[in-house]
């Protein structure tokens, strides 16, 4: 369940259909290929989801890629690279039928570099719990199973942790005590049969194995890709292995835990003259108050999204606020700014709005899985889905019956969980008793305008302009049950007054489900950070307006989290020559 090949069609009720198509992205490798063959990076992408990423990434430290087509391409590879995404069984019933799998085990056994990624790793042991047992690729003993969430641990593991090496591994070098990006829900455990292989260990409620070596054999369960500048330091030392005195040496970092996560958010839109800017509500409205009502522009997406990864965002997220009415798949420029902005961006991107099924003027219908899909070609790693969550839950809760045909359902099933981000957009309701609603209230602390005591939060669609008769707490649990891996969780009172976070609403929420909640809508000063991790379950906290405003830098709200006693991912440093720290941007695995 890691997010999964678009190839891989599976029908709602039966067992994996499994075609394996050939990448579309093929980069042509030159003519000089053979000379610069010290450049050249073989990638075996069985048509996965978000890909794109790593071939940015690998593009971006300067290397050619080439194509895996056949086995054949695998044994003559001097480089491969396997980002294995998707699930388990999926995967393997690709390897074994296309012949992939056999080769696969050869390069391995000839100890060629090899570097697998997520499910890469998952695949090198002898079985996965995932829809299985499924058997796997036998490389290293023992079985890869589920986080165990009955005891509350959130899964998915989601979010920046910290490696704790347990030997000397070239591709490793010096990101001691730095934090880098996990999303998975299944690992695999260290034991005395394995302990050979075990390069670093992780703890996420368990010591887990988060990369294993052997020779020039190196697998990890983190997205290097998706780790920053430290990240790119991964995959750098892995491409140039051969001269270690080419290895990224970095400034040893203070991680020691999962970190909670600060997410930049673009409110995205088409202006009146048809630009697409970054936008940002007060309460939901866009419209500037004064003159001809214009929709506030706050600046370029893709500029802005640089920017804040720079600055130390932990994630990016672009929601397309009016992908509610207008066809996303029709909206070309929003798909470019994705493609564009994750040449640049070594974080997660979550992309949202209008993920929903849609038939066109023409009657051409798409499903959202297809929608989604375009998302994840263009550079998402998490599609967000917002109006067509409320009416999933609400069927749901009315029928009892998960139909498997839900976009969450849809998407989850392909990409898994951990791809599929529900965004609600609550406004909330005072009442003076809860006996009133059949929806979970909360005391309030501060009481409403006729001095009502507790509040109910009413889920809205298509951007706070419709309510609909389920509570955020309702939907929120709903959503869970049908696949949804995260809650983007805003608040219509709280967007953009910058009086702070619903901490009654977040607390309402974190505490009744295990995936992680990202708390958004309200912050306008770095206390809000600290409270809200403070006083509630949430895993990340997502603020908009503070940013675009520069009112305060992300790197400063983090540092006040870390004062605070909060572990947060900061911005690594690179040890220069006369081994003095010094800040990232020099070459490029130094650019964060
Ligand atoms: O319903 O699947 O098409 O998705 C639409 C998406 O667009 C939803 O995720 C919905 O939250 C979002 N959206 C729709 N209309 C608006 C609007 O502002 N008029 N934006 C909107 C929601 C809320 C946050 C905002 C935080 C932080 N924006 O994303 O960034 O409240 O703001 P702050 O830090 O400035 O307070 P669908």
């Amino acid at each position: 369940m890691e997010a999964a090949p678009c190839a891989v069609s599976r029908p709602p009720s039966s067992g994996a259909v499994v075609h394996w198509q050939r990448p579309k992205r093929s980069v042509r490798v030159s003519a000089s290929a053979s000379s610069c063959s010290q450049q050249t990076v073989t990638l075996l992408d069985y048509g996965a989801g978000n890909v794109r990423s790593l071939r940015n990434a690998i593009r971006h430290l300067g290397f050619h890629i080439t194509d895996v087509h056949k086995p054949e391409d695998i044994m003559t590879a001097d480089r491969l690279v396997f980002p294995g995404v998707g699930a388990f069984g999926a995967a393997m019933q690709v390897l074994n039928q296309t012949g992939l799998g056999e080769a696969l085990r050869m390069y391995i056994d000839k100890d060629k570099p090899f570097l697998g990624i997520c499910l890469g790793l998952q695949l090198l042991f002898d079985s996965s719990e995932e829809n299985g047992p499924v058997k796997g690729l036998g490389v290293i003993p023992g079985t890869v199973g589920r986080f165990d969430s009955t005891q509350g641990l959130i899964v998915p593991h989601i979010g920046w942790n910290a490696l704790q090496p347990v030997k000397d591994s070239g591709i490793l070098h010096g990101i001691e005590g730095h934090h880098v990006y996990f999303v998975h829900s299944y690992r695999a455990l260290p034991s005395e049969d394995n302990k050979d292989w075990i390069s670093s260990l992780c703890y996420y409620g368990e010591s887990f194995v988060s990369s294993v070596s052997r020779g020039n054999v190196n697998a990890v369960q983190f997205h290097p890709e998706k780790s920053g500048a430290v990240g790119l330091s991964i995959l750098q030392n892995f491409l140039r292995q051969s001269s270690s005195s080419s290895l990224k040496t970095l400034v040893p970092g203070k991680a020691s835990k999962l970190a909670k996560r600060v997410i930049a958010c673009l409110d995205v839109r088409a202006n009146d003259k048809g630009d697409l800017v970054v936008t940002k509500g007060d309460q939901y409205d866009v419209r500037e108050t004064t003159g001809d009502n214009e929709v506030r522009n706050l600046g370029k997406p893709v500029e802005l999204a640089s920017q804040y990864y720079k600055g130390g965002a932990d994630e990016v997220s672009f929601l397309n606020i009016t992908g509610f009415r207008d066809f996303p798949l029709g909206d070309l420029p929003m798909l470019q700014v994705l493609r564009s902005a994750s040449e640049n961006v070594f974080v997660p991107l979550t992309v949202g709005g209008g993920i929903r099924d849609f038939t066109d003027a023409n009657g051409r219908y798409y499903s959202s899985l297809e929608v989604a899909s375009e998302y994840f070609r263009s550079g998402a790693d998490k599609v967000s889905i917002g109006s067509d969550a409320v009416f999933a839950a609400e069927e749901y809760l009315l029928t009892g019956v998960k139909s498997g045909k839900t976009s969450i359902e849809q998407i989850s099933r392909v990409y898994g969980n951990q791809a599929v981000v529900v965004s609600i957009d609550p406004r909330r309701v005072f009442i003076k008793s809860p006996d009133e609603v059949k929806f979970k209230s909360v005391k309030l602390n501060k009481p409403g305008p006729n001095g009502e005591e507790y509040a109910w939060y009413q889920c809205t669609v298509k951007g706070g302009r419709e309510g609909r008769p389920i509570g955020a707490y309702e939907l929120a649990k709903a959503v869970e049950q049908l696949g949804a891996g995260e809650i983007l969780l805003n608040c219509i009172d709280c967007d953009g007054q910058g009086e702070g976070y619903d901490i009654e609403l977040i607390k309402l929420v974190s505490d009744a489900v295990t995936i992680p909640v990202i708390a958004s809508s309200g912050a306008g000063a770095v206390e809000h950070f600290s409270e809200v991790f403070q006083r509630t379950n949430a895993s990340a906290a997502l603020a908009a307006g503070i940013f675009h405003r520069n009112e305060v830098p992300i790197q400063s709200v983090k540092q006040h989290l870390l004062d605070r006693g909060v572990e947060v991912r900061m911005l690594p440093m690179e040890k220069t020559q006369s081994n003095q720290p010094e800040m990232a941007p020099r070459g490029a695995a130094a650019v964060v």
